[in-house]
C-alpha cells in the first residue's frame, strides 16, 4: 500500500447499551468510518448482583475483528480498544478472570460510599483525586469488595478495555485516561494516588503499570489471529480507552472555546482544560475531573444521559408496548414544552427498572404535573436532560473561569434532533451536533497518530474531523427564560428531596 493510501484502523467501542468494531480508514486529508460489526450490551443479574456478559462481549470483539478483517481485505494496521468507565475484572495467580464482572448499576456500594467518606472525608477525597461523586466509582466498588474471598484471590485488576486487550495480547496495562475514573489518580501528577489508596486499604499493586494513550500494548496473539482469520502481526494500540476520552477527542471543534456533551446511556457534559479544578466549589458542583489524551484534563459532570429513555423504552416494551424511537421523538416534539421536568444530575435515576413510575414520582413530589403518556414522558426525559446540560455548561464555565462560544453534541444522543435543539435553546448558544460515533474516531485517530498515518496535536485530528464528518448546526431559540423558571421548579425540588433523604453523607449532586 502506498503511505498515502488510507490505512485501516480497527476501533472496538464497548458502550453501555451496545458494543462495535468499526474500521477507521485514515490518511491526509481522509477519514472515513464503517460500522463492520454491532452487538447488544446485555447485563445478567445473577442472585442479586447484576453482572457485565463479558464474555458475550468479547465474543463481539472476536467476530467484529473477523469482519473488520474481511471489510479491509486483510488484516487492519492496528486495533485499539475504549469502553466504559469503573469497572473491572479480577485475575487470579494464573490469569484466569475471576468471577464476572459486576455492572456500576448493581447496588453493591451502597454502605461503602459512607464507609469511605468516613475514612476520608469528601473535601480531603476531591482535593487530591478531583473526581466527581458517583456511588459506582472504583473505590467505592473495591471498599465493597474487601474482604470478599474474590477480592483475596484477585492478583491483578484489569479495567474493562484493559481486561479485552489482555485477552487478546496476552499483556498487561492500566490505561491512564481509564485510570483517571478509579478516583485512585491525582490528576496533578497523572500518576496512582498512595496516600488516597493507603487510607483506604487499597493494594495499588494489584494494577498493572500505567500505559498513555497511543503507547504500544501488545499484538494479536496466535489463537487470536486464527480465530479471526487475520494474518498477523497486527499491534494493539492504547487510545484514551475511557470512551469518553475518545469520545472528546472526536469533538469536531475549532480553537478552545467549545464544551462538549457527550450523549449516550450517559451525558457528559463539560469542558477540555489544561489543568484540574479541584476546588471546593468544583466538589460541591460535583464536577469531575477526568484525565484526557495528550495530558488533558476533562472537566464535566455526569448526567444521567438518554438511560433514562432507553429504561422507559424497555419497560413499555415489558408491558407490551413497543415503540419506534422516531415515531416517539415526532410525538415529543408535538407535546408542551417544559410542562414537567426532572433532575437528570440525581442519583435516584441509576438503577435500573421501573423507570417511567420514577420519573412520575419525581414529578408528583417537585409538584408538577405528571407525564399522561409516553410522548409527554419521552419530552420530560428530554427536556430534563437539556435542562442539565444547561446547568453543567454554566457550572462548567463559572467554575473553570473558561467561556465558550459553541457547544459539540456527539455520541448517538447527536442523532436525536430534538435533544441538540432543545439543547441549543436551553444553553442559549448554537449547537453543533455529531459524529454519531465520536468514541471510535477519537479511538481511530490516537491509533492513525501512532502509526504514522496522521501527524499532529488534537486540533489537527479535530481539524480532520471538521473536513471529514457530517455535521448539523442548531442555532437556538425560543424564550431564554422558560428554561430560567424550570430551572427554579428542579432547584426547589432538590433541596426539599435533600432535606427529607437527611442529606446522609453530605455528597454533592449534579
Ligand atoms: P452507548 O455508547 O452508551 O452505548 P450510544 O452513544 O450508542 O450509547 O447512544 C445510544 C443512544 O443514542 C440510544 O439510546 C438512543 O437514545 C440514541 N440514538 C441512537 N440512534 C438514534 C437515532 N437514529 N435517533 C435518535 N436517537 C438515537
Ligand atoms: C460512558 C461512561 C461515563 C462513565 C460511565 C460509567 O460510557 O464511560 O463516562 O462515567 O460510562
Amino acid at each position: 500500500m502506498a503511505p498515502t493510501d488510507p490505512r485501516p484502523f480497527a476501533a472496538v467501542d464497548l458502550g453501555a447499551s451496545s458494543g462495535r468494531v468499526m474500521v477507521g480508514r485514515v490518511a491526509a486529508g481522509t477519514l472515513d468510518l464503517t460500522e463492520v460489526h454491532r452487538f447488544p450490551n446485555t447485563p445478567v443479574r445473577v442472585g442479586s448482583t447484576l453482572h457485565w456478559d463479558i464474555l458475550a462481549l468479547y465474543r463481539g470483539v472476536l467476530e467484529g475483528l473477523q469482519a473488520a478483517g474481511r471489510f479491509a481485505g486483510g488484516p487492519p494496521a492496528s486495533v485499539g480498544i475504549d469502553s466504559w468507565a469503573v469497572d473491572y475484572g479480577l485475575l487470579d495467580a494464573d490469569g484466569a478472570l475471576i468471577g464476572n464482572p459486576v455492572h456500576y448499576r448493581d447496588g453493591r456500594t451502597g454502605s461503602a460510599t459512607a464507609k469511605v467518606a468516613g475514612t476520608l472525608p469528601p473535601t480531603a477525597l476531591y482535593a487530591v483525586t478531583g473526581l466527581q461523586h458517583l456511588p459506582f466509582n472504583t473505590v467505592y466498588q473495591l471498599v465493597a469488595a474487601q474482604g470478599t474471598p474474590a477480592l483475596a484471590a484477585a492478583r491483578r485488576l484489569l479495567m474493562i478495555p484493559d481486561l479485552v486487550s489482555y485477552w487478546l495480547t496476552g499483556e498487561v496495562g492500566t490505561e491512564l485516561t481509564n485510570a483517571s475514573t478509579t478516583q485512585l489518580i491525582d490528576p496533578r501528577t497523572r500518576d496512582w494516588s498512595r496516600p488516597v489508596a493507603d487510607t483506604l486499604g487499597i493494594d495499588l499493586s494489584l494494577f498493572a503499570p500505567l500505559r498513555r494513550p497511543g503507547d504500544r500494548a501488545g499484538q494479536l496473539l496466535p489463537e487470536v489471529l486464527t480465530e479471526t482469520g487475520l494474518g498477523g502481526p497486527v499491534p494493539v494500540t492504547a487510545v484514551g480507552s475511557h470512551d469518553t476520552a475518545s469520545a472528546v477527542v472526536g469533538v469536531p471543534a475549532h480553537g478552545d472555546r467549545f464544551a462538549y456533551i457527550a450523549t449516550g446511556t450517559w451525558s457528559l457534559a463539560g469542558l477540555e482544560l489544561d489543568a484540574p479544578v479541584l476546588t471546593e466549589d468544583s466538589r460541591r458542583a460535583n464536577f469531575t475531573n477526568e484525565l484526557g489524551v495528550d495530558g488533558t484534563v476533562r472537566y464535566l459532570r455526569n448526567i444521567m444521559g438518554l438511560w433514562l429513555l432507553q429504561e422507559c423504552l424497555r419497560a413499555w416494551e415489558s408491558q407490551g408496548r413497543t415503540y419506534e424511537l422516531d415515531e416517539l421523538l415526532r410525538r415529543a416534539a408535538e407535546s408542551a414544552p417544559l410542562r414537567s421536568v426532572v433532575d437528570a444530575g440525581d442519583p435516584e435515576f441509576i438503577a435500573p427498572g421501573r423507570m417511567p413510575e420514577r420519573i412520575t414520582e419525581a414529578c408528583r413530589r417537585t409538584g408538577q404535573p405528571v407525564p399522561r403518556d409516553e410522548a409527554e414522558t419521552t419530552r420530560c426525559v428530554l427536556d430534563s436532560l437539556a435542562l442539565a446540560h444547561r446547568r453543567a455548561l454554566m457550572d462548567a464555565q463559572r467554575l473553570s473561569g473558561r467561556t465558550v462560544d459553541a457547544v459539540h453534541i456527539v455520541g448517538g444522543g447527536a442523532r436525536n434532533e430534538l435533544l441538540c435543539r432543545l439543547t441549543a435553546d436551553a444553553c442559549g448558544l448554537p449547537v453543533v451536533a455529531g459524529p454519531a460515533e465520536a468514541a471510535a474516531l477519537g479511538n481511530v485517530l490516537v491509533q492513525a497518530r501512532t502509526a504514522g498515518a496522521v501527524a499532529g496535536d488534537l486540533s489537527d485530528l479535530r481539524r480532520l474531523l471538521c473536513e471529514t464528518q457530517d455535521l448539523r448546526r442548531h442555532e437556538p431559540m425560543g424564550d431564554r427564560r422558560a428554561w430560567e423558571r424550570a430551572e427554579a421548579r428542579i432547584a426547589d425540588g432538590r433541596d426539599s428531596h435533600r432535606h427529607s433523604e437527611g442529606d446522609k453523607d453530605e455528597q454533592p449532586r449534579g
